[in-house]
C-alpha cells in the first residue's frame, strides 16, 4: 500500500509515521507513506497557497492551483488512480467501516488544509472523499490525517506483532463473520462491540482484585466471560453500537444467559 499525504506540515507528521507500529510497517515494506508540502507545487513566486476569501468574510482559503497539480502530479506516478481523501470538518464521520475500506486500497492520497477551508472547486474538480475525524474543529487537518493513517495501516496484514489483537478490541469483536464494507443493513457507526476489561499483574492490587475466572485456565469460561463483559459494557456504554445491529441485540441476550451460567458455576465451586 501506498500511502501520500499532502500538507503545509509535513513536518509535523513525519515523526508520528515513523513512531510504533507505523514506523515497523514502513521499514518491513508493507506500506509506503510520502509526506509532502503543498508549497512544493505552488505556481506563486511567493510558494502561496492560500488567498482571501471571494465575497469578504474571515481567513483564508486553501487554493486550487497548488492542490490539482499536487494531487494529479502525484497520481500521476506509479500505478495511477489513488482514492483521494480531504480531511476536513464537513466530511463524512470516520469510523471503522471506512477505515476498513481504505485499508483495502492500493493507493490512498490524503489531503490535509488548514486556514478556513478549501476552495469549492477542489471539492468538485477532484471529488476526493471527505473525512471527518469528529464534530469538534481542529486547527488543521493535519491531525486527522494521523488518525486515518493509524487506523488504516494496523489493519494491513502483518503490521500488528500479534494478529490475534485486532480480532478481540474494540469495534472488532463480533459474532458474526465481518460484513462487506459498505454493505446495505450496516449500522452507520461501523463495528459493534467494545472491548473486554483486560488485567495483567499483580493479581491483587491496593486490594482490587482480578476476576477469579480469569485465573482458571478454562478458556471455554475464559471466552463466555469476555464475550458477555464485552456486550454489558457496550449497551451500558455505546447503546448505540447495538441499538443498529440486530445480531447485537440477540448475542447480548444469550450473552447474559451464558453469564448468568458463569456464575452459577462459579457459586457452586466456591460453596
Ligand atoms: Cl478532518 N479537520 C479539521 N480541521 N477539523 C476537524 C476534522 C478535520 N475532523 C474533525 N475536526
Amino acid at each position: 500500500m501506498r500511502i501520500d499525504v499532502l500538507t503545509l506540515f509535513p513536518e509535523v507528521c513525519e515523526p508520528f509515521f515513523s513512531a510504533s507500529i507505523l514506523g515497523r510497517a514502513r521499514q518491513s515494506g508493507l506500506v509506503t507513506i510520502a509526506c509532502h508540502n503543498i508549497r512544493g507545487w505552488s505556481a506563486d513566486p511567493h510558494h502561496k497557497v492560500d488567498d482571501r476569501p471571494f465575497g469578504g468574510g474571515p481567513g483564508m482559503v486553501m487554493m486550487c492551483q497548488p492542490v490539482f497539480e499536487a494531487v494529479e502530479g502525484l497520481e500521476s506516478q506509479g500505478e495511477g488512480a489513488a482514492t483521494r481523501v480531504l480531511l476536513t470538518p464537513q466530511g463524512e464521520r470516520l469510523n471503522q467501516r471506512i477505515v476498513e475500506e481504505f485499508a483495502a486500497r492500493k493507493r490512498l492520497i490524503l489531503v490535509a488544509g488548514h486556514y478556513e477551508g478549501f476552495d469549492e472547486r477542489i471539492r468538485s474538480g477532484l471529488s476526493p472523499r471527505e473525512i471527518s475525524i469528529g464534530d469538534y474543529v481542529l486547527s488543521g487537518g493535519e491531525a486527522a490525517a494521523m488518525v486515518l493513517v493509524d487506523a488504516v495501516v494496523r489493519l494491513i496484514p502483518g503490521a500488528l506483532g500479534d494478529e490475534e489483537s485486532v480480532q478481540d478490541e474494540s469495534f472488532r469483536m463480533t459474532d458474526a463473520a465481518p460484513r462487506e464494507a459498505g454493505a446495505a443493513g450496516e449500522d452507520e457507526s461501523g463495528r459493534r462491540l467494545l472491548e473486554y476489561p483486560q488485567y495483567t499483574r499483580p493479581r491483587v492490587f491496593r486490594g482490587m482484585e482480578v476476576p477469579e475466572i480469569l485465573l482458571g485456565g478454562d478458556h471455554g469460561k475464559i471466552r463466555a466471560w469476555r464475550r458477555a463483559e464485552a456486550l454489558k459494557r457496550t449497551a451500558q456504554r455505546r447503546p448505540d453500537l447495538q441499538a443498529a445491529d440486530q445480531n447485537g441485540v440477540e448475542s447480548y441476550r444469550q450473552a447474559r444467559q451464558d453469564e448468568a451460567g458463569v456464575e452459577n458455576s462459579h457459586a457452586e465451586q466456591d460453596h
